[in-house]
């Protein structure tokens, strides 16, 4: 048994008719590939599931086999009452699941399942597992515990879900355990090639044209060791097919530059809201910085959004908690 909550998961699953699954906002590949395998086995119990989202399905997991299931709610404006479970999955926190703005919590029975160890286990069974490296990773142990059988579409969800989240097994978070879970979905049937040709090598144009934005802002504070770019509205809305370029280039630079322990890339993807994605170095824990600007995350990757206050004021004020946590050259 992998997870000592398996069984209870399954038991209010039995409980249950009418699932609910949910998608995060601005949903990742491992929302997606999370929630679908969840739905497929759901299916194969004979239960009615639907996927909720505050947001349309990005680009990188369009390709995926069911991602036209998941349909975009307000829920503010939901019917929750023809459910009788509510599985959330991959989501930290209220608002990831909400959406912007929203507050109106489903009152319905909810079950968390999550890798964030920033989790705020506001559900009935909270199995938050954050030394798994994804939800996906999660999934298929849980789904191991449950003894049932996964099949080449669900493989391929959950590995899409694993190689999004470990940036194909570079992350730290991957271990020998990830590995393995790897090569056994790829085994079931699950399409390495496929999976990273459609998430690594399906660069929008608009896309290229924004990293130089960002690596022409880009800047290195030698004293605090880190790396940062800001990028105001004005210049990345020139770039509207840009979306999910700040995590790219994170991924790429934040945590990668010598000298430097950690890389921030802001970008203010609307006016006013400045979106900031945190990547450090194995050694240096990023979740504080991203924790105490109102984001979350993990300690080598996180994630902040600073609301309603205007690009300058808002950099700075990123700027000032990076250097209150930064680990000064001695
Ligand atoms: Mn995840």
């Amino acid at each position: 048994m992998n997870y000592d909550l398996s069984p209870k998961v399954l038991e209010e699953i039995k409980k249950a008719k009418r699932i609910l699954l949910n998608c995060h906002r601005s949903p990742d590949p491992d929302s997606v590939g999370s929630a679908l395998a969840m739905r497929k086995i759901l299916l194969g119990m004979d239960k009615e599931v639907e996927i909720v989202c505050p947001d349309n399905v990005s680009g990188d997991s369009k390709f995926l086999k069911s991602s036209d299931v998941v349909k975009k709610i307000d829920y503010d404006n939901f019917d929750f009452s023809p459910y009788d479970l509510f599985i959330i999955l991959d989501s930290a926190e209220w608002s990831q699941v909400l959406g912007f703005g929203k507050e109106k919590k489903p009152s319905i029975k909810k079950i968390n399942i999550d890798h964030h160890f920033t989790n705020e286990k506001f559900g009935v069974i909270n199995l938050v597992d954050e030394e798994r490296s994804s939800t996906s990773e999660i999934l298929y142990k849980i789904f191991d515990d449950w003894g049932v059988l996964v099949d080449g579409e669900t493989a391929e969800d959950l590995l899409t879900g694993i190689i999004y989240d470990t940036s194909c097994l570079e992350h730290s978070s991957a271990d020998v355990d990830t590995a393995k879970i790897f090569v056994k979905l790829m085994e079931l049937g699950a399409d390495k090639n496929k999976i990273i040709s459609n998430i690594f090598r399906n660069l929008n144009f608009d896309m290229v044209k924004a990293m130089t934005e960002i690596t022409k802002n880009m800047q290195i504070d030698k004293e605090n060791r880190f790396v940062w770019s800001a990028v105001p509205f004005e210049e990345i809305s020139q770039y509207p097919g840009s979306f999910g370029i700040k995590s790219m280039a994170a991924g790429l630079y934040a945590a990668s530059v010598q000298g430097a322990d950690f890389g921030m890339i802001m970008v203010e993807e609307k006016k006013n809201f400045l979106n900031v994605s945190f990547r450090a170095k194995m050694g240096f824990d990023i979740s504080k910085i991203a924790n105490e600007l109102g984001g979350g995350g993990h300690k080598q990757a996180g994630a902040a959004v600073l609301r309603g206050i205007p690009f300058g004021e808002a950099t700075k004020k990123v700027l000032a908690t990076a250097r209150k946590y930064a680990q000064k050259t001695s």
